[in-house]
């Protein structure tokens, strides 16, 4: 029985977010075959070689590659690069972390991860390429855009609404029925507990509004 029964898969970059997506994507049945890096420098990442800069994939793709994983921090960036590796064919799988409950209802997009430890709740839609980073919970009914990052142990609770591209830090709690419009950053450990508007940075508890980004 070979241990990585789904195939193939390369991964967009070789930084932090990559170590713990290599990580998963291995304890999820995939062969990591490498990754691509902005610095094409030889090393390895979480044990898999850096293959080349990003313009390796289409050769990679041309040899029979399937599937690929774009893992960049950057939520704008993740978001541009993951509609690249689309272009280029590739397959877009997503992934659970071990110790993820997500319910069977949840819709989930192209290339999402869900890390470690995270409970995505009933009726929730998860947006193409959004991060749902370690022990993060979003409770039911959520709706998150594109390239989302909910961040580690943030807790978002029913009917949250979370706009294409914005970050949720780590620890942050938003109480139900709350909107966060798009390209925001919710500093770490805040509580929000009124609606958010698009392109800011907001953070404290209550959190308010810092300054336009
Ligand atoms: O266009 C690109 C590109 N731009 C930067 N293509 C590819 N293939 N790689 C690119 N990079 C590379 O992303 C950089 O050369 C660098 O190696 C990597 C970013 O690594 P870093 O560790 O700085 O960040 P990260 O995005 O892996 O992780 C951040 O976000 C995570 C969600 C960190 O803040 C982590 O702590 C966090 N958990």
């Amino acid at each position: 029985m070979p241990n990585d029964p789904l195939g193939e898969i390369v991964v967009i970059g070789a930084g932090g977010h990559a170590k713990v997506v290599i990580e998963c994507l291995r304890h999820a049945g995939w062969n990591v075959i490498g990754c691509t890096d902005a610095d094409p420098t030889p090393r390895s990442c979480a044990g898999v070689p850096v293959i080349g800069t990003d313009d390796a994939l289409g050769r990679l793709r041309s040899e029979g590659v399937a599937n690929a994983f774009c893992a960049l921090g950057a939520n704008r960036l993740r978001e541009r690069v993951g509609g690249k590796l689309q272009d280029l064919g590739f397959a877009l799988p997503s992934y659970q972390g071990p110790g993820a409950i997500v319910s069977s209802t949840v819709r989930i997009g192209a290339g999402v991860a869900i890390m470690p430890g995270a409970v995505i709740n009933i009726d929730t839609v998860i947006g193409d390429f959004a991060i749902i980073n370690t022990n993060a919970n979003v409770d039911h009914d959520g709706v998150l855009g594109r390239a989302v990052h909910v961040g580690p142990g943030a807790a978002l609770a029913g009917e949250v609404v979370v706009g294409d591209r914005s970050f949720i830090a780590t620890g942050c709690a938003v109480i139900p029925q709350r909107r966060i419009g798009a390209d925001t950053i919710v500093g770490a450990g805040s509580v929000v507990v009124r609606d958010l508007p698009s392109g800011v940075i907001a953070f404290g508890n209550p959190a308010r509004v810092q300054r336009e980004l």
